[in-house]
């Protein structure tokens, strides 16, 4: 069977979502997640202008072999665009694989290893009062792991926050719109304010409710260590980029330091970037984008790399990802022995209305429907409806006004 046709199509219900489907030649149809926020034209450009007419043709069976003639064939490697790009690829093709057999991908993929896969959600609140009020609305949902996060004010100046990422299309909330709106930040402030603020979730939520934090790569080495030590005490689930990905050597020096679990991955395209960190036992969750780093061919072999380091996974879940990258990820999800949990979020009616998602959430866990293939059912006529928008990723500047990271 080969690859007759490969095409995108972009819906921006809230994010701008990038899908790829391939159409074999007798007729199955495979889709496959390629969004990468605020530069989603350009992994477009790469699936529409490069690989549609050179992978026309080829056995849809192979799905190493493409996957390792896209990513050495194209002889310059790596990056978010031409693994966002071959990400797409490859679920397709897995989808396709999956449902010509007529099984769901979880059963290819060594079959479940559990019934049901814990998650994490995100809670935003601008004061303590707000951000208490979504921890309980959340908890009421059966949500028990929640990703805090939080804006702090300027000490020396009122009415400037310093803000965190969160977006939420539950809420209605996308950050990712305009490259001029540039934020401000202080790392001091904001490392005194997550001392705070932890301590007081500890305090005023039930002890079994699980708290983590994305730091999102803000702190240096040094600073990281410190708050890794002083928030030692309040039993994280985990610590997230607490310093900046490529700054590999910082994390040894807050494992030196603390007994924090650390996580960290959402910005590494291949697992030639983060083996070592695994290898070295310096990540305790690995969590990389399925859909940044080249689809589940390679999510599959990084996880199963981390079992034998003892590592779990714990892969980026946010909202600016589609459903179908979401699925891809939860039949990965239930066939590792070694997942730690999976970042999700509850799409909102008008994604729900495009995906039709083929999984669940029930008491804080996410479940899976017996479809063939990723089970994720693409409302094409549906997504016409949302045209691209085009969207930049904010910046944030410090007080002297030099880029930080954001
Ligand atoms: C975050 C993301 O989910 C996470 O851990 O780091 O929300 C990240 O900010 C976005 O995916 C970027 O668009
Ligand atoms: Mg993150």
């Amino acid at each position: 069977m080969q690859i007759k046709k490969i095409e995108t199509l972009i819906t921006s219900p809230g994010p701008n979502y990038l899908v790829v489907k391939i159409i074999t030649n007798d007729g199955i149809i495979g889709y496959g997640d390629a969004c990468l926020d605020g530069r989603t034209l350009a992994v477009k450009s790469v699936i529409d202008d490069y690989l549609s007419d050179w992978l026309q043709g080829y056995d849809v069976d192979r799905i190493e072999d493409i996957w390792q003639m896209v990513y050495r064939g194209t002889y310059w490697r790596g990056g978010p665009v031409i693994l966002g790009a071959l990400a797409g690829i490859d679920m397709a093709l897995w989808d396709i694989k999956a449902k010509r057999a007529n099984l769901p991908l979880y059963s290819l993929l060594g079959g479940k290893s559990r019934d049901k896969v814990r998650v994490y959600h995100h809670v935003h609140g601008q004061t303590d009062e707000k951000l208490i009020d979504r921890c309980h609305k959340k908890i009421e949902e059966g949500i028990t792991y929640l990703r805090y996060s939080f804006d702090t004010e300027d000490p020396f100046k009122k009415d400037v926050f310093f803000k965190q990422p969160h977006q939420d299309v539950e809420l209605g909330r996308i950050e990712v719109t305009d490259a001029k709106n540039e934020g401000q930040w202080d790392s001091a402030a904001y490392a005194e304010d997550l001392i705070r603020v932890t301590r007081m979730l500890r305090e005023k939520l039930p002890p079994e409710i699980s708290i983590l934090h994305d730091v999102h790569g803000r702190l240096s080495g040094v600073e990281a260590a410190r708050v890794a030590k002083e928030l030692e005490k309040y039993n994280l689930f985990f610590l997230e980029d607490p310093v900046d990905h490529m700054n590999k050597k910082a994390l040894k020096h807050i494992k030196n330091n603390s007994i924090i679990p650390v996580a960290i991955g959402e910005l590494y395209n291949t697992i030639y970037d983060c083996s070592e960190l695994i290898v070295n036992q310096l990540v305790d969750y690995i969590r990389v984008d399925i859909s940044h780093f080249g689809g589940i061919t390679p999510l599959v072999k990084l996880a199963r790399l981390a079992e034998v380091y003892g590592v779990k996974t714990a892969f980026h879940g946010p909202s600016d990802i589609s459903p179908l990258a979401h699925a891809a990820m939860l039949h990965v999800d239930m066939t590792v022995p070694n997942l730690g949990i999976q970042e999700s979020v509850n799409f909102n009616k008008q994604i729900m209305d495009i995906f039709d998602t083929g999984y669940y959430l029930e008491e804080g866990y996410l479940k899976i429907k017996d479809r063939p293939g990723l089970g994720v059912i693409v409302n094409e006529d549906e997504a016409k409806n949302y045209p691209y928008q085009r969207k930049y990723m904010p910046i944030l500047r410090d007080k002297m006004g030099a880029l930080h990271n954001w």
